[in-house]
């Protein structure tokens, strides 16, 4: 009798011991080397430390749990219960997603900083209704334009083909008359080995990343917006944490948030070197260039406004503040 009670006793503890341990998985779109990815996996390690191991987070780099367009909807229906994602791809579902996808409304890292801050509360209400929780957001380092070919300006573009990332992106290629072919950061190497790739605008970091130096000669430097990527949590699986364990996860966050915006810019910095030493042209924009493009940020930012109706002229209003 006395051994029987032990053995209960043994097995209650054992079982609790491993209803302590809570397993997430962590989808994300982009490779284990880059800076996102790599913050991604400092978060996890934070949170396991301050937890006490109580919860681990698993993070999937490379789009190798779900495509990074996919990722969203797996942690809304909890196949995920966080995940990574690039907010711009998210425009067509709800136009204020894709405030960031804009070229020249916030280009640099100071008015990214400002129009997320902009973007927060909304985004927060909208996410809410989703299930979803907004951990944190990180810019990308800005935007140039990677080509085969030199590019002085936007007729230089017309039917080439251009890879794009977003609905925001496949709308350039549209507006200078070149042929947009939508291929996320996972699949680029490979598409830029079969040739379906001659121009493509994206930061230095992705550039590293994929390797475009091998196949394009041209990076124009042209800062012209800083997309965000996201992390999401489902409700749900945030709620079922007792609350130190929640403390703990929006703490990690946090300093995720902080620990990103920083290594973006020295990404930023680094990566456009690294380009150089493998030989890419790495250029300032030609004024044509520039005032071509800004042309058609101008028509972009004006089309979006039509489609984002009144909820996005308040975005733009309070950004503009
Ligand atoms: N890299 C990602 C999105 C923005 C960026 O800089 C990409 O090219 O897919």
């Amino acid at each position: 009798m006395k051994l029987q009670f032990g053995l209960v006793a043994a097995a209650l503890v054992l079982s609790s011991a491993t209803q302590a341990q809570t397993k997430w998985d962590l989808p994300a779109g982009y490779p284990a080397s880059n800076f996102h990815t790599v913050n991604l996996v400092a978060f996890a390690n934070d949170v396991d430390k301050a937890t006490g191991g109580k919860l681990k987070i698993t993070v999937h780099p490379g789009a190798s749990l779900f495509k990074a367009p996919e990722i969203k909807r797996a942690v809304q229906g909890g196949q995920a219960q966080i995940g990574e994602v690039l907010l711009a791809n998210f425009q067509n579902e709800w136009q204020m997603f894709g405030a960031d996808g804009l070229p020249f409304l916030a280009d640099s890292y100071a008015e990214s900083m400002k129009l997320y801050k902009a973007q927060k509360p909304i985004m927060e209400k909208k996410l809410a209704d989703q299930g979803l929780m907004l951990l944190y957001a990180v810019a990308w380092p800005p935007q140039g334009l990677y080509s085969k070919k030199p590019i002085n300006s936007a007729a230089d573009l017309k039917g080439s083909k251009w890879r794009a990332y977003s609905p925001a992106t496949a709308r350039i290629a549209e507006l200078v008359g070149a042929q947009p072919v939508t291929v996320q950061a996972a699949e680029l190497s490979q598409a830029l080995a079969t040739g379906v790739v001659e121009t493509n605008m994206t930061s230095g970091a992705t550039g590293v990343d994929s390797k475009l130096y091998e196949h394009l000669a041209y990076y124009y430097d042209l800062q012209a917006w800083l997309p965000k990527n996201v992390v999401l949590v489902n409700r749900k699986s945030f709620d079922a944490l007792d609350k130190p364990t929640q403390d703990a996860l929006l703490k990690a966050g946090a300093d995720a948030e902080a620990r990103g915006w920083t290594e973006s810019q020295k990404v930023n910095t680094d990566t456009l070197a690294t380009l150089k030493a493998r030989g890419m042209n790495v250029l300032p924009p030609s004024p044509q260039l520039k005032s071509d493009l800004t042309k058609v940020g101008d028509t972009m930012l004006k089309e979006w406004l039509e489609k984002a109706g009144p909820e996005g002229k308040a975005l733009v209003d309070s950004y503009k503040r």
